[in-house]
């Protein structure tokens, strides 16, 4: 019988600005996800006393967390990954000192996971920056950045280095040429060049904090994290295919520097037929050398590629602007389902680099309705995640080495691209709507148990692919 690996780590995944709400309390400073109150493609709207936004409460994991971890454990979770906010840490961004409160929350939250046997994974920046580092010296555009950056990292290895081995630099860092104010603090006006600088800024300071985590926490590994949008031809034409190429090598860009240590070469073509010239140092150079110890990556969906930009037109807004496959199906939201892509990505990613992979989010964002004897049967749920696993499964029997495996969203949260509550991830129901009503009460859905199973058995309940 095909199975997991012993050490395998089972689990989920949550980001600080999603869950844990308390956005000024004990010290915190305003983040970029704070002035985003529609999500990570909405507008920034500066705050005014007496505003607010569905993040500022999330699901109040701030102050519930140890119901939440033990709801994790009786899933058997042996992994939990959160994001620690820099700004409970360094609220403005540009601080020579660290905010004691900030560091103590985190001191509970990883003790709470070390009391039910939960290793955690931290993420040092999901989606959010100091809101101070963007209006005062213009997000990742800067420079000076990379030094606050790096103070942040050392501050938060040094402390919590006997507590947290398992450690991330940035997430999804493939987002900021999507999301430019989410991923590098800069709007959205701004140009293909000035991305591209400020995404260099970013990649040197993930390489610094792994410089850094290798030399403060020696028995620690620290990973990248990519969004694995998986492009195929639209049609066997080979300019078709010649475009998805392209179109997978915009993300991969990301995974081959923090990876290999080095710009690809095919990146100087772009940035010679597109007008960019970066400012890239010869101490830039030799920094960026410092690489990741493993690829970790999230995967929802997959899509297509054309090279008619007509075919363009009729594709949806969704965050990569991917062409819809005619062979599958989509979530609520649009999104389409692949359990083989994953597959397929495991085993790229695997072939590309030769690391350890960890999948640190997957997973599908639906509507749920209580059941008048309020149970929640998300079957789509379990069947979604069911598909999925099979593949992975199928992936290490292909011989993918693979760490561990966190559903995105174990517990009902904010939704990042939308702000909204209605999209439903978890295993675990929060009683809370898009406008903020609700007891924020939690109740396990059909889902938990059925998770439950799945990592009691090391993956062994699962079917066959069908
Ligand atoms: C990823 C992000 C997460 C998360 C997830 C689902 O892009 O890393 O923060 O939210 O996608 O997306 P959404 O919340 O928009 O459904």
């Amino acid at each position: 019988m095909k199975t997991f690996p012993d050490d395998f780590l089972w689990g989920g995944a949550v980001a600080a600005n999603q869950v844990e709400g308390a956005y000024l309390e004990e010290g915190k400073g305003l983040s970029t996800s704070d002035v985003q109150p529609q999500g990570v493609f909405g507008p920034v709207v500066e705050r005014v006393p007496g505003d607010s936004g569905i993040k500022d409460v999330a699901i109040d994991f701030y102050h519930r967390y140890p119901e939440d971890i033990k709801l994790f454990a009786e899933m058997g979770f042996s992994c939990l990954r959160v994001s620690i906010a820099w700004t409970r840490i360094f609220p403005n961004g540009d601080e020579q000192q660290p905010n004691e409160a900030g560091l103590a929350f985190y001191d509970r939250l990883f003790d709470e996971l070390a009391a039910h046997n939960i290793t955690p994974l931290v993420t040092l920046s999901h989606y959010e920056m100091p809101w101070g580092l963007v209006k005062q010296y213009g997000g990742w555009g800067s420079r000076q950045t990379i030094g606050f950056f790096e103070r942040y990292a050392r501050t938060v290895f040094a402390r919590y280095k006997e507590k947290v081995k398992l450690w991330l630099t940035f997430n999804e860092i493939n987002m900021s040429l999507h999301a430019p104010m989410t991923g590098v603090g800069l709007p959205e006006t701004s140009s293909k060049g000035e991305v591209y600088q400020a995404i260099h800024h970013q990649l040197v300071a993930s390489a610094l904090a792994v410089k850094a985590c290798h030399e403060i926490i020696p028995d620690a590994k620290i990973g990248d994290m990519l969004l694995g949008g998986v492009r195929y031809p639209i049609t066997c034409k080979p300019e078709d295919v010649l475009k998805a190429q392209s179109a997978n090598r915009e993300w991969l860009f990301f995974g081959d520097v923090q990876a290999r240590g080095a710009y690809p070469a095919w990146i100087q073509r772009f940035f010679r037929e597109n007008d960019i010239a970066l400012n890239v140092t010869t101490q830039d150079a030799a920094d960026l050398k410092e690489t990741v110890d493993f690829i970790s990556f999230s995967y929802y969906m997959s899509g297509c590629a054309a090279a008619q930009p007509a075919l363009y037109q009729s594709s949806r807004a969704n965050i990569m602007r991917m062409i819809p496959n005619p062979h599958l199906q989509s979530s609520e939201w649009g999104w389409q389902i692949d359990p083989q892509g994953l597959r397929f990505l495991l085993n790229e990613l695997h072939d590309r680099y030769q690391k350890p992979l960890f999948i640190v989010e997957n997973g599908l964002g639906a509507k749920d309705v209580p059941a008048e004897d309020c149970s929640i049967q998300d079957d789509y749920r379990i069947q979604y995640l069911q598909a999925h696993l099979v593949q992975v499964r199928e992936a290490i029997e292909d011989g993918v080495e693979l760490l561990g495996y966190t559903s995105w969203g174990p517990i009902d949260l904010v939704s990042a691209g939308t702000a909204q509550m209605s999209k439903r991830y978890g295993f675990i129901y929060v009683d809370r709507d898009d406008e903020g009503n609700g007891t924020l009460e939690r109740r396990r859905k059909k889902s938990f148990f059925w998770y439950r199973d799945v990592i009691g058995s090391n993956g062994a309940s699962l079917h066959d692919p069908v």
